[in-house]
Formats: C-alpha cells, structure tokens, sequence
C-alpha cells in the first residue's frame, strides 16, 4: 500500500538531518505528527481544522434534496481520521470475529475463493457493531471510551476525549473534499474515478484491498468506492437547512444513520463529495464499513501514540 506516511517520515528523516535549530526541530516533530500508527498497525492521518462548503452546490443537477442547501461548516478541531477504511484483519484482531459478506465465511465467500480478504474492508456490521469496535480498541489502548452504549441508546458524554470514534458527518465530507470544490476530490470528470475508486465501474460486485487506488490530497485512500463508510450523524433530510456552522453533529434524533462515499456497488453519481445515504443503526450491508477517527491532544499528537 502507498502512504503519505512514507513520505512523512521521508520528511522528518530529511529535516533531522539538516536539524540542529529549534525551529527544524519544531518541524519535524510537526511533520512526524502529520500521521500515527496505532497499536494494531492502523494510521491515521491528522486533519487540520478549518471551513468548507458542506452538501451540493444549486448547480449539481443529480443531487438528491438532503443534499442542499450547500452551507459554510467549520471544524473548530483538528482531528486524526484513519487513512484506510478498517480492514477485515484489524477487525478481527480487535473483536474476535469477522463478519464480512466477503470473507472465506460469507455469504459471498464465491466471489473471494482463493484470496485472502484480510486487507479488505471489514463489512456487514452494523453502527453499533462500528461503535463496538471503537470502544474495545481504545480500552485495549488504555483510553476511556468515547461512546457510552446502552441497549439501543448511545451517546457521546465527551466531544473532547481521546478515544476512537467515528467520523462525523461534516469530518467525513470535510477530510474527503481536501479543500476541493468539485464533484469529485479528483475534479467533476467521473472518467477517472477508476484512478481512484472501486466503484460499479470497476469492481466486479466485490470489495478489494484497501490502499490499492491514489488517495485524495489528504493522503486518505478508498474515502469514495470499495466500502461504505459509517458516520456518527443521525440522517435528517432537511438538517443542512438548520446545521450549526461549528462541527455540526446531526440532529437530535432521527430515522437511521448517515453512512457515506458510495462502494464498489454504485456509479459515479452515489461517489459524489456531496451525496448522503442513510440505513438502519442495526442494520448490516455487504457494502458498508467504517474508519475511525480520534481527536488530537492540545499541544500534540493523539493521546496514548504509541
Ligand atoms: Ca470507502
């Protein structure tokens, strides 16, 4: 798998080896920050706080009506946001279990005969079940978990702490975009999606091996195409004409959850920055999976880096 972290520490290498000031110093440190590895392998890649243009613009003629109108979001922190979606291996390693549809134990264990499926996405899990995953991964970690789930409820007790989590809805479209404003991160052309994504174009009804397309500008891979991918939000259709500006978390209450970025079942239009899709929080789908993200410690990396 390609990475920016290679080229980070490519970096860091570089700036310790011209270092000796304290302002290079400070460099690389910055640069090594740029991404971690956490204590399975994972690496997640830091993404600075800032604004955007959230949803589709009034010109996007395939947009679905949740979709608009497009509002200014910031977000007011910087956060970490994993690089690959999680992949059936670490998910295994985490919980104990696989649950993938295309897995050797699936139900499309047919179409992966003869491979092995541990780099690609885990999938067929539910939110709760990515929720799950989140919290078991930051108590092996020593953190305290950021979701408090009981029975059918769950909630956040602490926007601020440090365990793993998952994106929101605005993090997700955000980090995806990487300041872009077209259709696509790569442009409004869908011919060159398959640069970039496995989609219904290219994907023969399957998932692949996460990292294998070009990442997007912020050095994440897969955020359109292969998986599916969880959100925390809860889907409001009308909820962007009434979103907060400042990290917008969903609406109270809602029918299901926003997942996002299409999967190798859908077209070009579903892979759209802007397009949102919605299914039940117990629900499970051979395409849809999730990556994590975790907020950043002042003055540093995340907490507990290892
Ligand atoms: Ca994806």
């Amino acid at each position: 798998m390609r990475g920016h972290s290679v080229g980070w520490s490519v970096l860091a290498v570089v700036l310790a080896a011209l270092g000796g000031t304290t302002g290079w110093a400070q460099e690389t440190a910055a640069a090594k920050d740029k991404t971690i590895t956490n204590s399975i392998g994972m690496k997640l890649v830091l993404i600075p706080a800032g604004e955007f243009q959230m949803g589709a613009s009034e010109n996007d003629p395939v947009a679905m009506v949740g979709e608009k109108p497009q509002h200014r979001v910031r977000i007011t922190r910087p956060f970490y946001l994993g690089t690959y979606e999680v992949t059936q291996a670490q998910y295994l390693a985490v919980m104990g279990t696989n649950p993938s549809w295309y897995s050797a134990k699936g139900g499309g264990s047919k179409e992966v005969a003869g491979q092995s499926t541990d780099q690609h996405p885990v999938e067929y899990l539910s939110w709760y079940d990515a929720l799950k995953f989140c919290n078991t991964l930051s108590e092996k970690e020593g953190l305290k978990p950021f979701y408090a789930i009981a029975g059918d409820a769950a909630r956040v007790p602490d926007w601020s702490g440090p365990g793993y989590r998952l994106p929101t809805e605005a993090e997700w479209e955000y980090a995806c975009r990487a300041g872009t404003r077209t259709l696509f991160p790569s442009g409004d052309d869908p011919a060159v999606l398959g640069e970039y994504a496995w989609y219904r174009d290219n994907a023969q009804n399957m998932t692949h091996p996460v990292g294998l397309k070009r990442p997007n500008a912020l050095g994440l891979y897969d955020m359109l195409g292969n998986a599916s991918e969880w959100c925390w939000d809860g889907y409001d259709q009308f909820y962007y004409a009434n979103t907060p500006v400042d990290d917008p978390r969903g609406p109270a209450s809602a029918g299901g959850r926003v997942f996002r970025g299409g999967s190798w079942l859908n077209d070009a239009r579903i892979l759209r920055s802007a397009c949102r899709n919605r299914f039940a929080s117990q629900g499970q789908g051979s395409i849809l999976g999730f990556r994590i993200a975790r907020g950043r410690a002042p003055g540093g990396a995340g907490a507990g880096d290892r």
